[in-house]
């Protein structure tokens, strides 16, 4: 008693006991293969280049972490303590009363742990659950002074920090990342006139016009309430059944259904502020506004399929793709774009720019490139940023204002409310992702969790007893812009919010041959999961105003006889002014060409030709692919001449849908390998099947036969065979990749 290390021989040092720090050292023998990280708790992406600065950036320096550094934790060295800052000396043992004994109330260290532990999840967000964020800035190309007075766009080469989030709509948080969906495109912009939020999404239309409709959208969406299914799916009963009855919403229906609802990365997809939003000026003018994001690599989309294997693969597709590419300091980026009219222009427009679920075609107002985004920073914690970051369409800044759009108008009521429940209280805004840059005075005070610790005894406006501060910032702050109204208080529409199908026949009609076949698709799947012929029915009569083909092909999909017309809601409709624009094909934006930050799998087993498979490696590489060797098992193989390639991935653990392409090398022994292996042919078949550039060498072409793929392969786009691995078959191989997709060889149902 009183002698300490007396009261602690039983294993205190647990780690100690199992060998821990043994079992982190390499094994004998083993290639190390990840580049070893210093355990500051920091992501490579810190230490990476910054673009801009063209400098490694010092721990915590990096130019988008500002103020986060402030409370950033790093245990390093340290000794373990509770949240009172007391060391704890056994972290492996509750206080017992003998050894045998019962645990004893007065073990204040193992309730603290377990109380804390017992409150770690918080509410997920009623929609958008399931997120992927990372910060970056803003570059402003030009000054926009004559549109806007909002600082951001002040100056050429302005930087403004930013925090980005992309999600799925319907999936709860741990839901995979590929189902069909819409994906959220979430925007905070930190810029020195306070934070602006602009909450969009990858779709530059929404479902309904009007927020009251909201919560009937989501509710049936969502999985249905008496069993809690599907999960992250619209194909069920529910969701067709609401949007069969809401009309405005075939539209938005035919980008859910096009490929966009898939997208390869959330690198490849636009982003949309969706609404029609004012910018404001110094003199108080104004123009109208949309927002697009538009991705340097390119739109690029998954297949069905392949979509649906991924899930099972890979549930974190998209948010593994956007970390990993980051962290290899490939930056994803993209060019902010906006269309400016005015309100006697778009008092003119066949549709109202008020509603939502209309576009304004590029080919009436041209979009502007106005500023460059870029990721180049990992979030340190997924909880303490991604998940607690809190959007709100309600956040604008001076020199941005809303529109009476009536969707827009709830929107700024319920993100605000939102996180009131999500986040536990009023003051989430100084949650360290969400405080703004902009300093922060006024009389608000208390609540859940407040951080901040007002001085003084005045907490009111006016007051003279603390000078009059803070102070009305009078023109200097946020003025409304003051649109006038002059109306009696009605529920109802504007007239053109009638018209809902003349831009659901746009889309369509501006879709290649292989998007309208995709769109087609996508209905027969998700209408053939509906158990209500009635819904399906009505579905395709809706369809019937938008496209007579694509009504035609959908029910035949389904075996069903082409049912009637809907019943127009606006019989007469203006005659629209752009008819085709083939800016709404995804095929628009193919990026350069390139394949940085593609994923090429090169097969290896024993035997396989080492030389090719080095050649194909160094190119691809060198391209700026990312190469993974896949075995039929992890480890070393013998190649051909003696000498050993090392694969990093097996064929088990990464199937052909996580890469864009694939290289087979030459090697009989090898090939005999593969050929005898059914998780290799389906690699070859995913492979084929969705449309993805393959090259086999040599006596490779073997597996090619034994997955079925036609004995007339020459003919098929993006599959190439090859004697060897010399420059012009590479050059070859690597020009195809770029391509990203064969569309020309798909066939429905499948030939392989
Ligand atoms: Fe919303 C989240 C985008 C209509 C109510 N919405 C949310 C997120 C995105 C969007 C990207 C996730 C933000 C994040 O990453 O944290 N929402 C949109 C777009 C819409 C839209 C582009 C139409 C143009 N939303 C909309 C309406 C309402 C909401 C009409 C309600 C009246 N949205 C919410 C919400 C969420 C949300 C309930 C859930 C979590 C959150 O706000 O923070 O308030």
């Amino acid at each position: 008693v009183g002698d300490m290390s007396a009261a602690m021989p039983y294993n205190p040092t647990k780690a100690a006991e199992h060998g821990y720090e043994n079992a982190l050292a390499p094994q004998p023998g083993a290639v190390v293969q990840a580049p070893s990280r210093e355990a500051t708790g920091s992501t490579l992406s810190e230490k990476n280049r910054t673009e801009k600065y063209g400098e490694e950036a010092a721990a915590g320096v990096n130019a988008t972490i500002g103020s986060l550094q402030r409370v950033r934790a790093d245990a390093q060295d340290q000794p373990l303590t509770t949240n009172q800052g007391v060391k704890i000396s056994d972290n492996q043992n509750s206080l017992k009363a003998g050894l045998r004994g019962p645990a004893l109330l007065k073990d204040f260290i193992l309730r603290e742990k377990i109380t804390h532990f017992d409150h770690e999840r918080i509410p997920e967000r009623v929609v958008h659950a399931r997120g992927s964020g990372a910060h970056g800035y803003f570059e402003c190309y030009e000054p926009l002074t004559d549109l806007t007075r909002a600082s951001l766009f002040a100056e050429k080469g302005k930087i403004t920090p930013v925090f980005l989030r992309f999600s799925t709509v319907a999936g709860e948080r741990g839901s995979k990342d590929t189902a069909r969906d819409v994906r959220g495109f979430a925007v905070k912009f930190y810029t020195d006139e306070g934070n602006w939020d602009l909450v969009g999404n990858n779709m530059p239309v929404f479902f309904i016009q009007d927020a009251m409709k909201f919560p009937d959208l989501v509710h049936a969406v969502k999985p249905e309430p008496h069993h809690a299914m599907p999960q992250a799916a619209s194909a069920h009963d529910t969701y067709w059944d609401f949007v069969s009855l809401t009309p405005e919403s075939t539209h938005m229906l035919m980008w859910q259904m096009s490929d966009r609802a898939i997208p390869r990365s959330f690198r490849m997809m636009q982003g949309f502020g969706v609404h029609t939003f004012r910018l404001v000026n110094e003199r108080g003018q104004s123009v109208f506004v949309k927002f697009h994001w538009n991705p340097v690599l390119g739109t690029h989309s998954l297949v069905w399929d392949e979509a649906v294997k991924i899930s099972g693969a890979d549930p974190d597709f998209n948010r593994r793709d956007l970390w990993e590419a980051i962290e290899a300091g490939d930056y994803p980026e993209w060019e902010l774009g906006i269309q400016t009219f005015t309100e006697e222009q778009a008092d003119a427009f066949s549709f109202d720019v008020l509603d939502a679920t209309k576009i304004v075609p590029e080919e009436l107002v041209p979009v502007v490139p106005v500023g460059r985004l870029v990721l180049n920073r990992n979030p340190d914690n997924f909880f303490a940023e991604t998940e607690q970051v809190a959007f709100c369409a309600a956040h604008v800044v001076p020199g941005i204002d809303f529109t009476n759009d009536p969707l827009l108008a709830g929107r700024i009521h319920s993100y605000i409310d939102t996180q009131i429940t999500r986040l536990g209280g009023p003051n989430f805004h100084e949650l360290p992702i969400n405080a703004p840059l902009a300093p922060v005075q006024n009389n608000q005070r208390d609540g859940m969790h407040r951080q901040a610790i007002h001085r003084g005894k005045v907490a009111y406006e006016p007051n003279s007893l603390a000078g009059g501060c803070p102070f009305q910032a009078g023109t200097a702050g946020f003025v409304s812009f003051p649109e006038p109204v002059v109306q009696d208080e009605v529920r109802g529409k504007p007239e053109k919010f009638a018209e809902h199908y003349a831009q659901a026949t746009l889309f369509y009609a501006s879709q290649t041959d292989s998007e309208k076949k995709h769109i087609a698709d996508a209905f027969r799947f998700e209408l053939s999961k509906v158990t209500v012929p009635a819904i399906r029915q009505r579905i395709v009569s809706m369809l019937r105003n938008a496209s007579e083909e694509l009504a035609a092909t959908v029910a035949q999909g389904l075996g069903m006889e082409l049912p009637p017309a809907m019943p127009r809601a606006m019989p007469d409709p203006p005659k629209p002014e752009v008819t085709v624009s083939p800016a709404l094909s995804l095929t628009a934006r193919p990026g350069d060409g390139g394949i940085r930050t593609r994923k090429i799998a090169i097969l290896v087993a024993d035997g396989i030709d080492g030389p090719s498979v080095w050649t194909l490696a160094d190119a691809l590489q060198a391209a700026g692919a990312v190469v993974r060797l896949v075995g039929p098992r992890i480890g070393p193989f013998e190649t051909s001449d003696g000498k050993w390639v090392d694969a990093d991935a097996s064929i088990e653990n990464q199937p052909g849908v996580l890469f864009d392409g694939v290289a087979v090398p030459d090697g009989s022994e090898a090939i005999a390998t593969l050929v005898s292996d059914g998780r290799a042919r389906e690699f070859m078949q995913d492979q084929f099947r969705h449309c993805k550039t393959i090259l086999a060498l040599g006596g490779a072409t073997a597996l090619l036969e034994a997955a079925g793929i036609a004995a007339d392969a020459q003919d098929q786009p993006g599959l190439l065979t090859a004697d060897k691995a010399d420059g012009g078959t590479v050059a070859e191989f690597i020009k195809e990749l770029g391509r990203h997709r064969h569309f020309a060889r798909e066939t429905d149902p499948p030939a392989v």
